[in-house]
């Protein structure tokens, strides 16, 4: 067992913490004021190659592995968790989607562009009625021989405005249930392809959050995604690797926060010492140290599972479990660890306990993922 990281990784951390200080920190509370996409980070990340970690370099990705992955979105949750859930949804949504089921065409005519950052991509299964009931899609993609019609909403997109490619979830036979499914790639622009209005939302609010809309929408039949009622698989599957993603995300907002409380702590004084002398406080500190490295602990085994080509259903569930929670808990404490000041923005922890939340409701509440623990160990 070697818990090291190799200097490739090593390297790429850094430079992901150093883009997280240099180009995140300066605007992130303007952002998330103002609800402000990161257009200008965006590109700037995917001229690192963050947006297409592990995608193969002949599709212009970094070619990376999975450790790597989360470790940058540890580093740049740490800043501003509405870049990094950017970054998640377009490597483990997207693109790994892609380049383990599309076809060629479809890698070439859409992969690349996506790998590189010239475009970004958004993944559609949520609907008014069907979140965490992933089976019940009511959007429909009715096969009408050479395209599918596709009728329907889909809701709290991310990336909704922003995306140029959509892998949309949709029924195409009712009778089938999820066999009939199928994921079909629609481009922004399409005729009958509305998006509606952005979410005003309680953290990660820099994102860019919309429903959409689909009426009669004519979807090339070249533009399914595997074979004909592939597509609730093909969900199940992508999410379960979003999960080791949103799990580091959720790492990374609790140790930023916990980094911010840390220093905080030493230098704030309350009864003559700086209050990190206080038990009260550093027991606190004690608490979030030890659940953020036994969170870390998680997310990286259930990121070399996939590396190694094991199965990652457990071990990503319970990650984002887990990670999701101490990101809550910590986040709460490093503003009580701040007093009045935690309750003011310039001090970044009230936005960092905003964006946790998050954590524990997308890709997967922390209910489902106590179904698909269950279900696993049960079955076991
Ligand atoms: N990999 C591959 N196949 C999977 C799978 C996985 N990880 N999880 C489920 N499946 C398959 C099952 O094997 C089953 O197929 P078969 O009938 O061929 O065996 C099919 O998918 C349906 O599974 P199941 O019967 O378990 O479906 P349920 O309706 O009970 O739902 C859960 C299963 C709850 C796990 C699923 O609906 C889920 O993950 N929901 C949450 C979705 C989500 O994350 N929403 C957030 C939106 S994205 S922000």
């Amino acid at each position: 067992m070697d818990f090291s990281l190799t200097e490739e990784q090593l390297m790429i951390q850094q430079a992901a913490r150093d883009f997280a200080q240099t180009e995140l920190l300066p605007e992130v509370i303007e952002r998330d004021d103002a609800q402000r996409f990161p257009k200008e980070e965006v590109k700037k990340m995917g001229e690192l190659g963050f947006l297409g970690m592990m995608v193969d370099s002949k599709y212009g990705g970094s070619n990376l592995d999975t450790i790597s992955y989360v470790l940058v979105m540890e580093e740049l949750s740490k800043i501003d968790a509405s870049a990094s859930v950017i970054v998640s949804v377009n490597n483990s949504l997207v693109c790994w989607g892609l380049e383990t089921y599309g076809s060629e065409a479809q890698k070439e005519k859409y992969l690349t562009r996506l790998a590189t950052g010239e475009i970004i991509g958004a993944f559609c299964l949520s609907e008014p009625e069907a979140g965490s009931d992933a089976t019940s899609q009511k959007t429909t993609a009715i096969d009408k021989d050479d395209h599918y019609l596709l009728n329907g909403t889909k809701n709290w997109i991310t990336n909704g405005g922003t995306a140029e490619v959509y892998l949309v979830i949709a029924q195409t036979d009712r009778e089938k249930g999820h066999k009939g499914i199928n994921v079909l790639i629609v481009e922004k622009g399409m005729d009958g392809f509305e998006i509606g209005p952005k979410e005003n939302k309680l953290g990660i609010r820099g994102s860019d959050t919309h429903s959409l809309n689909f009426n009669d929408v004519k979807v090339p039949k070249e533009n399914r995604i595997g074979d004909d009622g592939f597509g609730f698989k093909f969900a199940m599957k992508t999410l379960a690797g979003g999960r080791i993603g949103i799990a580091a995300q959720a790492l990374g907002i609790a140790a930023g926060a916990y980094e911010l409380a840390l220093k905080y702590s030493k230098e704030r004084k309350a009864f003559g010492t700086e209050i990190a002398n206080h038990q009260a406080i550093a027991f606190k500190l004690a608490d979030m140290h030890t659940q953020i490295q036994a969170a870390r602990h998680l997310v990286y085994k259930a990121a070399w599972d996939k590396d190694q080509g094991e199965n990652y259903d457990l071990s990503g569930a319970m990650a984002k479990l887990y990670a999701s929670k101490v990101a809550m808990d910590t986040t709460i404490e490093a503003v009580q660890v701040h007093g009045g000041n935690g309750f003011v923005k310039e001090y970044h922890v009230e936005r960092l306990m905003r964006d946790a939340k998050i954590t524990q409701i997308y890709e997967g509440t922390s209910e489902i993922q106590k179904i698909v623990i269950s279900r696993s160990i049960l079955r076991d």
